[in-house]
């Protein structure tokens, strides 16, 4: 069977890929959940990293993230929900398999913040509220790796879904082929269930943020949780 050098993702299977939100983990937990996950093969861990300023909510801490890094080989996905990502970037321990977004309106610096990811060998994303129109990011276009597009309020987890957002998904990727950026790809990030995640992977999502709507909701084992998304997002169950 082949495997990516990290993660731990089967090639073969098409399915969406899947980044684990780990605020939404048992943070009192946390070892036994992380390796759990990595067990299950989820192909990133996705910090969301909140300065009570941006945001009001405060989760992750950059020494937490650090250990978590130490214990897996999972890819890190950095969400950065702070003023000045500017000053975060340059904190972060990232490297060419991980992924780094920021806000589009949380600085003025944005053609600096994806030199700076970029800098660090990451791929690098910006991330869209849910009233911002995609077409804010045509001046930088040829420097996006991935749009994260917030399907909820930033800041808290276990939020309804906003209405358009689905819809968001499509038109967002029909302009990004527009402007024959097909490699520039789309994270979708909050109330991702199984049966939405169907509908988002196949409209352009191609990855998925998992957060208390799937994975951690508790129902299942992260093992069933990671082939419920095989199931729903597998290009063969379309
Ligand atoms: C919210 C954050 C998200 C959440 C995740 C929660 O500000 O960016 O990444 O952790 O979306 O998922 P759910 O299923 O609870 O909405
Ligand atoms: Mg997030």
């Amino acid at each position: 069977m082949m495997y990516k050098k990290t993660g731990g993702k089967d090639c073969s299977i098409m399915r969406a890929e899947i980044t684990a939100s780990i605020m939404c983990a048992d943070l009192l937990n946390l070892e036994k959940d992380i390796k759990a996950l990595e067990k299950a093969g989820v192909d990133y861990f996705h910090y969301d990293i909140m300065d009570g300023h941006f945001v009001p909510n405060m989760t992750l801490g950059l020494e937490t993230i650090c250990e978590i890094q130490k214990r897996v080989r999972i890819p890190s996905d950095f969400h950065l929900l702070v003023k000045k990502p500017e000053d975060v970037i340059e904190l972060l321990d990232a490297g060419e398999n991980d992924m780094v977004s920021f806000h589009y309106s949380s600085t003025k610096f944005v053609d600096r913040c994806l030199e700076m990811i970029h800098g660090l060998g990451a791929k690098a994303g910006i991330v869209l509220d849910v009233k911002e129109s995609y077409e804010l990011l045509e001046p930088f276009l040829e420097k996006i790796d991935y749009i994260n597009l917030m399907m909820i309020t930033p800041g808290f987890a276990g939020q309804p879904l906003v209405d358009g957002m689905i819809e968001k998904i499509m038109n967002t990727r029909k302009w990004l082929d527009s402007k024959k950026k097909k490699h520039v790809k789309i994270m979708v990030d909050g109330s991702v269930n199984y049966d939405r995640a169907r509908l988002m992977h196949k409209l352009g999502g191609d990855i998925l943020v998992a957060g208390s709507s799937s994975l951690f909701k508790g129902d299942m084992t992260f093992e069933e949780s990671m082939k419920t998304f095989e199931k729903y997002t597998s290009h063969k169950n379309y």
